[in-house]
């Protein structure tokens, strides 16, 4: 389909879409006038699609620098008025965290909704936190599609629903919801106001002790008349309901889709309550659905919550009814869940079949992995990561520095594959931005030598101020700025170092050099990684400086739409002296061993000539460039 139909598309008409798409989509018909984000997997394509259509669906949208920003940019956006969305990755929800809080007090004037992408099993992510919890906490609502066209749906309640009440609403998907492809029937389109103003109210919009306890209690009231919706809402509905069932089940999100699979191609007795609305908790239509049941199965991915607000019910209506979840072990704690761990599960009392282990969902996915080779993620061919790493490992040895001499503090992006052998570069990781702080930390911690590594991106996302703090408190160690002059691991979406930003319009080019020159670090050398002699030199000069020592390691990735390269190196058998420097040093996946000889898979090479500098002997040569 082309993605401009999403604007173009007209009410009734259906479309197969991706879950982010879907998400785009109810944007578009709630008439969003400002959307901001940071990117981040599993929502990263949400942004991708805005960037390419806010243009002509008369949205302003922005990649931020962070998640905060972007909070900050739908708030303000929002308190003025407007309708405005901001939508990131689960972690990115505690970037944005501290500014998100305070917009709960002081709430919004146009729509304001949040979409959180949670990643169960942490597929693309450093964790699998349950961004539930973010509803309670801040004590704002929260809705949770199981599908494409609920996702649409939601986007456009969520907007009603958070004018009507001034508040913003919280949309949570899962990987699985933000991944999956389905029919979408289309909505009408707004027509919305598209120039705010902010109306001064100190006393509604300024969180001083004076103001923010009225705020509270205006929040608290404001979620008791939510309350009331919530329990009535549409998507709150009991599927599936007959009165001489016995056993139930309450579901919410992509966990409901298996439930509701399981119950009807098994032909169980089950009936399912589905949340979509889970906070605030509709305890009413809980009540009335457990009230005649003997057992109930909650099935939810990650952490126990309904679990436990059902709890919370059957204690205070004295109910006597066993409860099957997570905290008695019949669902795991952790991880996506899958139609086999849900029978899993339902067996526990229901003994209704054994899991034919040979026609299951897990074996059926063992069989299709287990028929693909075994592949680690890799830095791609060409990457210009991987000569700065081969530099820095140079530059250890020839300083006589051991692997334990040296502590890597690494972060987010692609050089966080600097993990795997040879080069070992990745020693401590937390969050995005973190390596700076923890450069800090060790170098002051230890005697072992220290080197932080940062992408473009995060330098930008959360770099800059743990810097500021190693130069001011003269802390001792060497920062890299991978500066790939893209945010490539997730997508190739731009970030304030280019010369456009995330409309296409041309925008200021921010100097990293000149960023880290202005704290006062007197050791910033910007290299080329592709000369590997000069990124050698470099680098033994940094590990003897006292004090910060920043280097710039600046060379496009080799996936930006324009700069690939074809390969013309030659490998010439007869020089080969099989000492491996090239297989071993390098790691480039173009590279390999086969019939025991040294082999240049041309297809897969990009053309970076690393490995020709790595041969001492002439055995790989760059051959014609005409050819
Ligand atoms: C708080 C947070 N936001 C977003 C992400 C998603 N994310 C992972 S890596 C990355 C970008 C990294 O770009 P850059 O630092 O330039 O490194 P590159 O991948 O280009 O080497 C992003 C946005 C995340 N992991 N955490
Ligand atoms: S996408 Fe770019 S930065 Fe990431 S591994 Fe590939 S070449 Fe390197
Ligand atoms: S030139 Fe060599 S190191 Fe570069 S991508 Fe090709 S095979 Fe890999």
């Amino acid at each position: 389909m082309n993605l401009k139909q999403l604007v173009t598309g007209k009410k009734g008409d259906k479309q197969f879409l991706l879950g982010n798409e879907a998400a785009v989509r109810g944007a578009i018909e709630a008439g969003v006038s400002i959307a901001a984000t940071y990117p981040g997997t599993p929502s990263s394509e949400i942004g991708d699609v805005l960037s390419y259509l806010a243009k002509d669906a008369g949205i302003y949208f922005e990649f931020s620098t962070n998640e905060k920003v972007a909070m900050e940019v739908a708030a303000t956006a929002a308190a003025s008025g407007l309708r405005s969305f901001t939508f990131m990755k689960h972690v990115g929800m505690n970037v944005a965290s501290d500014s998100f809080m305070s917009t709960a007090y002081t709430g919004v004037r146009g729509g304001m909704v949040v979409l959180i992408a949670d990643d169960p099993s942490a597929f693309s992510s450093q964790n699998e936190q349950d961004s539930r919890h973010y509803a309670r906490l801040a004590n704002l609502p929260i809705l949770e599609p199981s599908n494409c066209q609920e996702l649409k749906d939601m986007m456009v309640y969520g907007f009603d629903l958070s004018e009507q009440f001034g508040l913003p609403v919280i949309i949570r998907t899962t990987t699985r919801v933000s991944h999956m492809r389905g029919i979408v029937e289309l909505g009408s389109i707004k027509e919305q106001n598209r120039k705010g103003h902010f109306d001064k109210d100190p006393s509604s919009f300024v969180p001083v002790p004076a103001f923010s306890l009225s705020m509270h209690e205006r929040l608290c009231d404001k979620i008791k008349e939510i309350n009331k919706i919530s329990e009535k809402y549409r998507l709150n509905y009991i599927s599936s309901s007959k009165d001489n069932f016995k056993i139930g089940a309450i579901s919410s999100s992509s966990a409901f889709n298996y439930i509701y699979d399981i119950v009807n191609q098994d032909n169980l007795d089950i009936n399912i309550l589905k949340l979509g609305f889970s906070y605030p908790f509709p305890e009413s239509k809980v009540y009335e659905f457990l009230k005649d049941l003997d057992t109930v199965f909650i099935v939810e991915e990650v952490d126990p919550i309904i679990e436990k607000e059902v709890l919370a019910v059957i204690g205070k209506y004295n109910l006597a009814i066993t409860v099957f979840g997570k905290l008695d072990e019949t669902f795991p704690l952790v991880h996506e869940f899958n139609p086999d761990i849900i029978k899993k599960g339902l067996n526990k009392i229901l003994k209704y079949t054994e899991i034919n282990e040979k026609n299951s969902y897990s074996q059926n996915f063992n069989d299709l992995i287990e028929s693909i080779p075994n592949r680690s993620p890799v830095l791609c061919p060409g990457c210009p990561h991987r000569g700065m790493f081969y530099g820095v490992k140079r530059a250890m040895a020839k300083l006589k520095l051991k692997e334990d001499d040296v502590i890597f503090a690494s972060d987010i992006g692609c050089y966080t594959l600097g993990l795997n052998p040879p080069y070992k570069a990745a020693d401590y990781l937390l969050s995005m931005g973190s390596s700076i702080g923890d450069g800090c930390g060790f170098s002051k911690a230890t005697d072992q030598k220290v080197v932080s590594f940062i992408g473009d991106s995060t330098f930008f996302h959360s770099g800059i101020s743990p810097l500021v703090n190693a130069v001011h408190n003269k802390h001792n160690f060497v920062v890299t700025v991978l500066d790939n002059r893209i945010t490539a691991m997730t997508g190739g979406q731009p970030n304030p170092g280019m010369s456009f930003d995330g409309m296409g319009n041309p925008a200021p080019e921010i100097s990293i050099e000149k960023i880290v020159k202005a704290t006062g670090c007197n050791f910033v050398k910007t290299i080329n990684p592709m000369d590997l002699n000069e990124t050698i030199e470099i680098y033994k000069e940094a590990f003897e400086h006292d004090g910060v020592a920043v280097i710039i390691s600046k060379h496009p990735c080799v996936l930006i739409k324009g700069l690939e390269k074809k390969s013309t190196v030659e490998f010439n058998e007869n020089n080969c002296k099989k000492c491996y420097v090239c297989l071993n040093r390098l790691s480039c996946p173009a590279i390999s061993y086969k019939n025991n000889k040294v082999t240049i898979d041309k297809d897969a090479c990009n053309g970076c000539n690393l490995c020709v500098k790595t041969c001492k002997f002439g055995a790989i040569t760059e051959g014609n460039k005409e050819a």
